[in-house]
């Protein structure tokens, strides 16, 4: 095997999990309600009902995680902290033993020769602050930063890599226009004052940690989506400039470059005035960044109109995107699909590797999610074999590593998931994890892909199959 088989050395192998989707202990040690806890409990917007709890039993269960860490050959886990664990009112009184949760953490994982990667922010809002409007009130964004705050002056003599949000697109777009996630409401105007509203706490956020003095590198895991036009019309084309446009260049242009796109608040200027933008907002969002998460999962296609397409391959007429026409639409390409229905696609890693490396000025890029859901279950000789999520790590571990051959500033890889996982809106019935959960029994089982990902992990090269 030649050495361009081989990722570079100091290449960091992680996997990633987040607190509501894997902790459980939803009332332990004074840790208050999240929106999705009570998202969760409305009907209807689970599937089966599913709950927070148990989830992986991951608040009392780390340190045996944390051994199958280790037999992975990982060298850093990414995981996010429950705000409503560390204040459980969303701003006020520290609850200590949130602080202390994450503190045992931290050391077991150092321990173990781990290095902490910790998200701020994955979607767990204290509901006492959505009671007060969530992410569509300005003064969350300043709570935000004071949680922040309060988390770095613990952890930061230990944690020297922050993400301070997860997916400003999910939580802003899929809880306040899409409606499939918390806090499940469906207003445009709302979901474009969220992003805003997240974009300005992570701008704080990231001073706050700098403010502490620790040695901090601060970052964002962000999901930038690929998209492209289905056809080769300009219909097509304008399409997939709009879809860009609302659905990352909003993200990324503020993060990275300290404005909004013209061409976007163009295109939405019959929804919004923008008038959430207050002076100065973007100079504290354009906070520089020590590197950039990047959340990949499948592209996108889409198209000006569904005229002459196939009509079992098109979905979204009426409301495809925030803003979209009402014909334009998602078209699917027949490519192979995931559990989740996610086309298969390796080409959209380098792809997104390639264009956020041309717009984040040469920082360390990190791919902080990627992986897949397909049925599992544990076989009669006790493993579980998953020959399609090998198949899957591997095909795009292939274009990570053309990408670092091609002089992309990849520098480590996490894998979506460690465990099975509450899956949001999907409930437990979509299994991301390199390892197996049983909720009833709470047993872990290494799948073969975790046993296949240890390999890689151990030597930076594909193993032999
Ligand atoms: C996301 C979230 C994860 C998901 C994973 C699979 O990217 O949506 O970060 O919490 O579970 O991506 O959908």
């Amino acid at each position: 095997m030649t050495d361009q088989e081989r990722f570079p050395e100091g290449f960091l192998w992680g996997a990633a999990t987040a607190s509501f989707q894997i902790e459980g202990a939803t009332t332990a040690d004074g840790r208050g309600p999240s929106i999705w806890d009570t998202f969760a409990d409305l009907p209807g917007t689970v599937l089966g009902g599913d709950t927070g709890e148990p989830a992986d039993d991951h608040y009392n269960r780390y340190p045996e995680d944390i051994g199958l860490m280790r037999e992975l050959n990982l060298g850093a886990y990414r995981f996010s902290i429950a705000w409503p664990r560390v204040l459980p009112q969303g701003s006020g009184a520290v609850n200590q033993a949130g602080i202390d949760f994450y503190d045992r953490l931290v050391d077991a994982l150092l321990e173990a020769g781990l290095q902490p990667w910790a998200t701020l922010y994955h979607w767990d809002l204290p509901q006492t602050l959505q009671e007060s409007g969530g992410w569509t009130d300005r003064d969350t964004a300043e709570h935000f930063r004071d949680y922040s705050a309060v988390v770095a002056e613990a952890l930061g003599d230990r944690v020297e890599n922050w993400m301070t949000l997860n997916e400003p697109w999910c939580a802003s777009f899929l809880g306040h226009y899409h409606g499939v996630h918390a806090p499940g409401h469906r207003d445009s105007v709302e979901a474009l004052t969220a992003a805003h509203h997240l974009l300005l706490g992570h701008g704080l956020a990231t001073q706050a940690i700098r403010a502490t003095g620790h040695p901090s590198r601060v970052g964002m895991a962000h999901n930038q989506a690929v998209i492209r036009p289905h056809g080769a019309s300009a219909a097509d084309a304008r399409a997939a400039r709009r879809a860009d446009g609302v659905r990352n260049r909003i993200f990324t242009d503020p993060v990275l470059k300290g404005v909004y796109p013209a061409d976007v608040k163009a295109d939405l200027a019959e929804v919004t005035d923008f008038s959430f933008i207050k002076d100065g907002d973007l100079e504290t969002i354009h906070q520089p960044l020590d590197f950039l998460g990047v959340n990949y999962y499948t592209p996108e296609w889409v198209a000006g109109s569904a005229k002459g397409l196939d009509p079992a391959t098109v979905s979204g007429e009426g409301s495809a995107w925030l803003g979209a026409d009402p014909e334009e639409v998602h078209v699917s390409q027949g490519l192979p699909v995931t559990h989740m229905g996610w086309e298969i696609d390796p080409t959209g890693l380098f792809d997104v590797l390639q264009r956020l490396a041309g717009e984040s000025g040469g920082i360390d890029l990190y791919v902080t999610e990627n992986g897949c859901a397909f049925e599992d279950s544990v076989a009669d000789d006790g493993g579980v074999h998953d020959p399609d999520r090998i198949d899957y790590y591997e095909s795009h571990l292939r274009a990570a590593l053309e990408a670092v051959r091609a002089g992309i500033p990849l520098r480590g890889y996490f894998a979506w998931s460690l465990l099975d996982n509450f899956e949001w809106a999907w409930g437990y019935s979509r299994r991301f994890g390199l390892i197996h959960v049983d909720y009833e029994t709470q047993k872990r089982v290494v799948k073969d892909s975790g046993k296949w990902y240890a390999q890689l992990a151990q030597t930076s090269r594909f193993p032999n199959r």
